[in-house]
């Protein structure tokens, strides 16, 4: 029997415009999709992953939609980060389907790579003032032409119901050894309902904009490109600005057993993705930014919990507890930032 490389090698890579593969190496980040760096034989470096359609239900929504986002990127010549492109297949497509397994392929954007945390503020800002200013430039494109990729992603409604759910049908074991989350969780639910009444403008967003989206140059200080353009749809920019506050304002990472909230990097995200959006901000927009913060830190511990809750289907664990152990980081960043604010 082939083994997966093998398998990738012989009968995946050649459904691409691509040569001869020399390597391929499985990448560890990202807890979704599974992917994969092909060295060629000159050199040249691609991605290749294998969609998740557990998640993404509509991989071929999922690609057109990468095509608008980026065409739209590259039209606006002020948006001055690298472009992810797509790789066709040998038959022109942007999707390889094959085996009941869909497959796509990227070029490779030249970095030093990402960061899960980081503590320089410059950098903060940096990171920051790119999604704002990627945000900026999506709003030429029509938000209705964009395909929902998961259907009510930060919608907080549907997210306060997923916890109940799992609370409902969840492993009772599980649900014993989490109360105190649980119970947390249950308390910070006024949140979700502070979302849910606020009407903002719609645009498309990142929706998944956390640092270890960026890639970086320049000894791990310049925002080369942003990636992952997988959620990107229909949203307000509280969301984003939600993800940076969780990525970058943190002690440290969603993975440590500890993190708590660090107050002069909120200001940097806050001044950086400011100055990214510049005249794109509206006025509700921006007196609302610490609730999207606070809300979208209480919806990754929603989200962490309810797939611990429910024997993880969702995120890739490596060890038993490990969703859990992430949604307790995510409450303590949130206490933490409450506290904070206030
Ligand atoms: C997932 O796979 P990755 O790391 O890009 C998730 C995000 C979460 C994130 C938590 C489609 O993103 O929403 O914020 O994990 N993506 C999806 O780190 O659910
Ligand atoms: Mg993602």
């Amino acid at each position: 029997m082939k083994n997966q490389n093998q398998y990738i090698i012989q009968e995946v890579i050649p459904g691409f415009s691509l040569g001869t593969p020399k390597a391929l190496e499985r990448m560890t980040d990202g807890h979704i999709h599974q992917t994969f760096c092909i060295t060629e034989t000159d050199g040249s470096k691609y991605i290749l992953q294998r969609l998740n359609t557990a998640v993404f239900k509509f991989p071929r929504e999922l690609v057109r939609n990468f095509g608008a986002i980026t065409m739209c990127l590259e039209n606006d010549h002020s948006y001055h980060f690298a472009v992810p492109r797509i790789v066709s297949t040998s038959t022109g497509s942007d999707l390889l389907e094959y085996n009941e397994e869909y497959w796509r392929c990227f070029s490779f954007i030249e970095s030093e790579g990402s960061l899960t945390e980081t503590d320089d503020l410059q950098l903060v800002y940096e990171v920051s003032k790119a999604y704002g200013h990627l945000a900026k430039s999506l709003l030429a494109l029509d938000p209705t032409l964009i395909f929902d990729t998961i259907p009510n992603f930060h919608d907080p409604r549907t997210r306060t119901r997923q916890l109940h759910q799992a609370l409902n049908s969840g492993n009772k074991e599980r649900i014993k050894s989490a109360k105190g989350a649980i119970t947390q969780l249950l308390d910070y639910e006024e949140l979700a309902k502070q979302m849910q009444a606020i009407d903002l403008p719609q645009r498309v967003v990142h929706n998944d904009a956390k640092i270890s989206n960026v890639l970086l140059t320049g000894g791990f200080k310049k925002v080369t490109a942003i990636i992952d353009f997988d959620t990107a749809m229909t949203g307000t920019v509280l969301f984003d600005f939600g993800d940076l506050v969780r990525s970058l304002a943190c002690s440290a990472g969603e993975e440590a057993r500890e993190a708590h909230f660090v107050r002069e990097r909120y200001e940097r995200i806050l001044a950086g993705y400011i100055d990214g959006l510049g005249d794109s901000l509206g006025q509700k927009e921006s007196e609302n930014m610490s609730l999207g913060a606070s809300y979208i830190i209480y919806e990754q511990a929603l989200r962490f919990l309810a797939d611990y809750l429910l024997n993880d289907r969702y995120y890739t664990i490596h060890h038993q507890h490990q969703n859990l152990h992430r949604a307790e980081n995510q409450l303590q960043l949130l206490g933490s930032m409450l506290e904070s604010l206030s």
